[in-house]
């Protein structure tokens, strides 16, 4: 429907006369006065307001409601434009009905309210009575009618418990250093959670880059709410079967990550400040020394002469280039960092060509925004403008130029010494225009848009882009760190829900300082914390300025080897961890899943005492405790059966069991049917593992698979058919374990598979060995710690299906 102009006018000067001259504290949406569609598209004016419905997909719908006409759709985190489905679309009486092949969406019109109903008749959703949508001000909320025993879950890297429900929540990108478990807001903002009531379940993404709130209950059982201190109500609705289902929804609407370079996912050794370059060099050889295996070395703020952006400090790194090419030679990248303020130095070339390019953020009479941070007064790149991100993106061949390989954007919320960014900046937001209420929080999502995007296209191959702070939609340029956090075993646990968090919010490349970054950590404490980070995505250990050292070694015998078996395994795991990240470039599934994104209607998930407990790929539970305790409980998921790592012993789901828990052992459980590709030990992606490619398959009566996925692990050839894909099977039924035709152009670096079967003496003796049969593969069986090995010859591109039958 088109309003005329003149029509429009008048209702909106009628409304706003109105509310002057009642004064009303809150504007409710009021009733449906005019309906029309167009395209697929519901559009309504209700006595207060401006809406449309879009059906986005079968399982999404989006509402755009405004006071004013709705303006021009722009966003900086949707990605995808509507599928062209075909909605069913009827009016009766008092409803309109909108349903799709998985939903069926009723508006009511007297007053405007939305219920979503699955195709038998459920509510997943529906807005609280006399509540629906409203304005106090320019605030805008909807509210939802909280359903019975309803759960809420993800809104990204929030404090608190896996089960938000009680608690309230607001978005404000902060540097949040030193935050606490109930520090709220932190670093970044993902609008976005999942409702979980009745076996149902849903994602409400609010794409809305003012600060936003949302409340699960908070002092109230009758509704939960969300909305924004500006801007239009302006949210998707997502239903979907299961919450892994809703996440892959969700990053089909904001984007997935692409492949990370291999060597980003090895271990990381960080410290506020590694300088000079000998002492880079130092720390790198002895990692070596030591036989930690490694990939990265990075760089805080002291590479920079006087923290001053593209410079080095000549003193302390007179020849990068040759400190970044010895540091390649043993096996590392080199990571740095960089914040977003410019020093005003007229004298500084690049700071004179962002003068020249107009590229930094203005108050609206032209002057320069400027703030303090560690180089003095600066000013600061408008990202959210195509010049700006131009800019940067030419930057950004100062480190390719000098062998860097990742970019570590810091301070990005912003965070300026005073912490507050003026409302009255300007942020060209794309030519629309915005001030810093509407600016702020994708300040950072831009930021590493131009990071990712000029080190890509100056280097051509993947970067590792890291960043603080962000915005939905961060996954397809950047991972994530959790900031500042305390050297103490509730900050790690913390750490690990947020993660978690993340992980349910489309953020899948995640990371937090290992051993807390604010201070000294205990022996025990950086053990547990280095085990555990070996099962988080980024694994890297940062140290603030000023605290005792804090490499591998520096806690003594024990911590040294107890945290070093945990990175070998996983160097050993890298084949399953790539494979992983290759599952997240598809269907968005983060690498460390919180239990609820599986087992999502097991109440123990939420309780306190297993909250924690997360999956690290699909087939590995992963435990965490603090390092000061020495016994626990564990849960064990239903509609599972579970292995401990260790032992082999295998458990039923569905139960909580006991656990001695010591510090040198993560408690670990592999989920029954999973089969985990290993290789040979290595002491960085940069050397070649041996030729065999090594198959853990554990014992169960249920069928499963695994995705293996290989490619160079630093181009983007992958993306043109350059990969290597294969489906493995483990089949009891016929008792086979199944390899799908190769997919992809690449040659695998592995010649060889082995085969090493758990949990299956008790049905198979060795005797029934012989009925291994593959030829024209030859075999060889050993017996191995009470489990079978068996060793296949396959050729490297055995490219055809075969089987193996045990
Ligand atoms: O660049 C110094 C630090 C960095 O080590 C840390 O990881 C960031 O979160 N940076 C914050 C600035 C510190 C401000 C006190």
């Amino acid at each position: 429907m088109k309003f005329k102009s003149m029509k429009t006018f008048l209702s909106l000067l009628i409304l706003l006369l109105a509310n002057a001259v009642t004064g009303q504290a809150v504007v409710q949406i009021g009733n449906v006065e005019a309906t029309s569609v167009d395209q697929n598209v519901i559009h309504l004016k209700t006595q207060n307001a401006f809406i449309e419905i879009i059906p986005y997909s079968q399982n999404i719908i989006r509402f755009r409601i405004d006071k004013k006409p709705l303006k021009k759709d722009f966003s900086y985190a949707v990605t995808a434009k509507p599928e062209s489905i075909k909605a069913n679309i009827s009016q009766e009486g008092n409803e309109i009905k909108i349903s799709t092949a998985s939903i069926n969406c009723v508006i009511q019109k007297k007053p405007f309210s939305v219920a979503i109903y699955t195709k038998d008749g459920k509510v997943i959703n529906e807005d609280a009575k006399g509540f629906t949508t409203s304005w106090a001000d320019n605030s805008v909320t909807t509210y939802k009618k909280m359903q019975n025993g309803e759960r809420f879950i993800g809104l990204g890297e929030k404090s608190g418990n896996l089960d938000r429900k009680g608690n309230a929540y607001t978005n404000w990108n902060t540097d949040a250093a030193g935050y606490d478990n109930g520090t709220d807001p932190l670093y970044s903002d993902v609008p976005f959670y999942i409702g979980l009531h009745d076996h149902l379940s849903y994602g409400i993404f609010l794409d809305n880059t003012y600060q936003t709130d949302f409340n699960f209950g908070a002092s109230n059982d009758i509704f939960s709410s969300f909305g924004a201190r500006g801007g239009e109500m302006n949210y998707y609705f997502i239903y979907d079967n299961s919450v892994a289902k809703i996440i892959t929804d969700y990053t089909w609407l904001t984007g997935r990550m692409k492949m990370p370079p291999l060597w980003s996912l090895g271990y990381q050794q960080s410290k506020w400040s590694y300088f000079p370059d000998t002492m880079v060099l130092h720390i790198a050889h002895e990692l070596r020394n030591k036989h930690f295996p490694a990939d990265g070395m990075v760089l805080d703020i002291d590479y920079m002469d006087k923290y001053q952006l593209f410079t080095w400090n000549k003193k302390y790194f007179p020849h990068p280039h040759v400190m970044t090419d010895s540091l390649r030679k043993l096996g590392f990248r080199t990571t740095v960092i960089v914040d977003p303020g410019i020093k005003i130095a007229p004298e500084a070339p690049a700071y004179q060509k962002g003068l020249k390019e107009d590229v930094y953020l203005k108050y609206p009479n032209g002057q320069y925004y400027s703030g303090q941070v560690w180089p003095g007064w600066c000013n600061f790149v408008d990202f959210t403008s195509e010049k700006g991100r131009a800019y940067w993106r030419s930057q950004m061949s100062f480190f390719a130029k000098n062998g860097v390989s990742g970019v570590w954007n810091d301070m990005n919320e912003i965070s300026t010494w005073g912490q507050r960014t003026p409302n009255n900046i300007l942020y060209n937001y794309d030519g629309r225009g915005a001030n810093n209420l509407e600016g702020h929080n994708v300040y950072a999502l831009n930021m590493v848009r131009s990071s990712y995007e000029g080190m890509k296209q100056i280097t051509g191959v993947r970067p590792f882009i890291l960043s603080r702070s962000g915005y939905a939609g961060l996954q397809r340029y950047s991972a994530i760190w959790t900031g500042d956090n305390q050297p103490n075993d509730d900050h790690m646990l913390l750490g690990v829900r947020l993660l978690n968090s993340m992980g349910l919010s489309g953020l899948a490349f995640t990371g937090m300082d290992i051993s807390g970054f604010l201070g000294n950590a205990t022996p025990e404490l950086f053990t547990r914390w280095m085990q555990i980070g070996a099962f988080m995505p980024y694994c890297r250990n940062h140290k603030i300025t000023g605290a005792k050292p804090a490499e591998p070694w520096c806690y003594g015998e024990d911590a040294l080897n107890n945290s070093r078996s945990y990175i070998e395994l996983r160097y050993h795991l890298l084949p399953y961890l790539y494979s992983t990240f290759y599952e997240a470039t598809q269907d968005g599934l983060p690498v460390n899943r919180s239990l609820a994104i599986d087992y999502t209607f097991q109440d123990d998930v939420y309780k306190e005492d297993f909250q924690n407990q997360y999956l690290f790929g699909n087939n590995i539970m992963v435990a965490p405790f603090k390092s000061t305790d020495t016994k626990g409980k564990i849960y064990l998921p239903a509609n599972d059966n579970w292995y401990d790592f260790y032992t082999d012993r295998k458990f039923d789901g569905g139960q909580v069991i006991d656990t001695k828990v010591t510090l040198d052992r993560l408690p670990l459980y592999i989920k029954a049917g999973s089969i985990i590709p290993m290789q040979s030990l290595i002491q960085s992606t940069a050397d070649m593992p041996t030729d065999t490619l090594v198959l853990q398959v554990y014992n169960d009566n249920k069928a499963n698979s695994f995705a293996y996925y290989e490619d160079d692990g630093e181009s983007y050839r992958y993306q043109k058919g350059d990969d290597y894909k294969r489906i493995i099977k483990f089949n009891p039924r016929d008792r086979k374990i199944e390899f799908s035709k190769v997919e992809g152009a690449f040659v695998s670096k592995f010649k060889y598979v082995k085969i090493l079967l758990h949990g299956f003496n008790d049905t198979y003796s060795e005797q029934k060995q012989q009925y291994f049969s593959a030829l024209p593969y030859k075999i060889s069986a050993e017996n191995k710690n009470g489990y079978i090995a068996v060793k296949v010859i396959v050729a490297a591109n055995a490219e055809n299906e075969f089987s193996i039958k045990y």
